[in-house]
């Protein structure tokens, strides 16, 4: 947690960009697995719920009256029966005061405050609802069917939260910080222990290890595989095997709940082949092209297209592709090998924002999202860069078998692209390499000191001295 004045600081500010009304923040609840007392583990705080009122227990809602210049934190106290199985905690009035919040009231009168606003026409804010229990909340306390609730969440709230969240304090940075010292931890973890002969699954499994004993938890679940090409294959029980890739995308979240996320991929016997160097060397390019290019004022959607033409012009050199740069890449041919954006917003959440809504996290009223074109179409990050936000940086070629074979039977994109060498290809996997960018005053820097390894020949030395 941070000081207190943090979080009094950022309320205050939340009161102001919003303007008038109420805001109600959702905590989450305990999330059952299998039953109700054997939960999800661990338990996941919402992060504009952490970002405003700090709290890390279930069960709690953070009201914010603008009007009356008040906040309350709404919880109920755990009885003595809890107490027996979880220890004591801090009241809710303590855990109130802990973030400088000075009035608390149990669950049961969030109702009465609801009605009361309602009853005076006073506008309510929330945000997108994402889980079913808070869902079902809403409807009891505004009477707003689930379905309904997407539409009538608060603009001026997302705007607001948006607005601030994106822009990471100096206290944030250091967190992100601390996340990568654990993620520099999880993927040399994955380097030491790929090899021929074990699972996909024991290496994942190790790495899930080294998150959860240095921080809280994966920021999302671990990207393990030799199928690169499936862009969010988690781990088998398949043996990895001698002359193939695997690809490992993975990330901490810090005690505070702050990401990392990187993805490195490296071959399972420790030598790449001619093959893959190729493939992996024009990865490797646009992966640290983005490094020159971004600063504040520069759009991410215009350098994403500036790094598909730098891989359609190498792909071309390998004979994949073939054709005018420019229009292979406004016909969107660059996503067979590319199906994704290059990157998104990171922070609290490792798709920073995104139950609010990528259109109001990622873009803006200068820079739309194009809903239209394959690939381009699931690009999370577009508006212009400012100082303070931080994105990843993840370009990746794929082969992706189906991909080909679909776009092969329709023709399209068949002038840019040469099918028969792809044919050749169709065994080849994905190559991804991922990492966070700190937009700084006069470009960026990646977070992390520790750079995992990710040169061709650090990855060989790294991987033949460590195993
Ligand atoms: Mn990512």
């Amino acid at each position: 947690m941070f000081s207190k004045e943090t979080y009094i600081c950022r309320r205050a500010a939340l009161k102001r960009l919003v303007g008038e009304g109420i805001i109600l923040l959702f905590g989450n609840n305990e999330s059952p697995c299998n039953y109700p007392a054997n939960a999800y583990y661990p338990f996941r705080q919402d992060s504009s719920f952490l970002y405003y009122f700090g709290q890390k227990r279930d069960g709690l809602v953070g009201v914010i009256d603008i009007d009356n210049d008040k906040d309350i934190l709404i919880g109920d106290d755990i009885d003595i029966e809890d107490i027996v199985w979880y220890g004591s905690v801090d009241s809710v009035s303590d855990l109130a005061s802990q973030v400088g919040v000075a009035a608390s009231a149990p669950m049961s009168q969030l109702k009465e405050i609801c009605d009361t606003a309602l009853a005076a026409k006073r506008p309510i804010h929330f945000l997108p609802p994402y889980r079913h229990d808070i869902k079902i909340q809403l409807m009891d306390l505004l009477g707003i069917h689930p379905s309904q609730q997407k539409a009538t969440a608060s603009m001026p709230l997302i705007r607001a939260v948006v607005k601030m969240r994106s822009t990471k304090e100096p206290q944030e940075i250091e967190a992100l910080e601390r996340a990568a010292v654990i993620g520099y931890k999880m993927h040399t973890t994955a380097m030491r222990l790929t090899c021929p002969g074990v699972t996909e699954k024991f290496v994942g499994g190790q790495v899930d290890g080294i998150a959860h004993s240095y921080g809280a938890m994966v920021s999302f679940a671990t990207i393990f595989s030799q199928h690169g090409e499936i862009m969010h294959g988690n781990p088998s029980m398949d043996l990895l095997e001698d002359g193939r890739l695997a690809l490992c995308d993975c990330g901490a979240e810090t005690i505070e709940h702050y990401c990392s996320d990187n993805t490195r991929t490296m071959p399972v016997n420790g030598k790449f082949t001619q093959r893959q160097r190729e493939i992996y060397s024009i990865v490797e390019a646009c992966h640290d092209y983005v490094l020159e290019v971004a600063r504040p004022g520069v759009k991410y959607m215009d350098v994403h297209f500036a790094v598909c033409r730098l891989m359609t012009d190498r792909l071309k050199e390998l004979g994949l592709m073939c054709g005018d740069t420019e229009e292979a890449v406004k016909a969107g041919a660059h996503a067979m090998f590319l199906p994704h954006g290059l990157g998104h917003m990171m922070g609290m959440d490792v798709h920073d924002m995104e139950n609010l809504d990528q259109i109001n996290v990622g873009f803006d009223e200068e820079t739309r999202p194009n809903l239209e074109q394959f690939g381009t179409n699931c690009l999370r990050m577009g508006r212009r860069l400012e100082e303070g936000f931080v994105v990843t940086d993840e370009p990746g070629i794929y082969f992706i078998p189906a991909l080909i074979d679909n776009w092969r039977a329709s023709g399209h994109c068949a002038e840019f692209l040469n099918f028969d060498l792809l044919e050749t290809y169709k065994d080849f996997g994905g190559i991804r390499i991922e990492d966070d960018v700190l937009i700084t005053s006069d470009g960026c820097r990646f977070i992390g000191k520790d750079r995992i390894p990710y040169h061709i020949n650090d990855v060989e030395e790294y991987m033949a001295t460590h195993r």
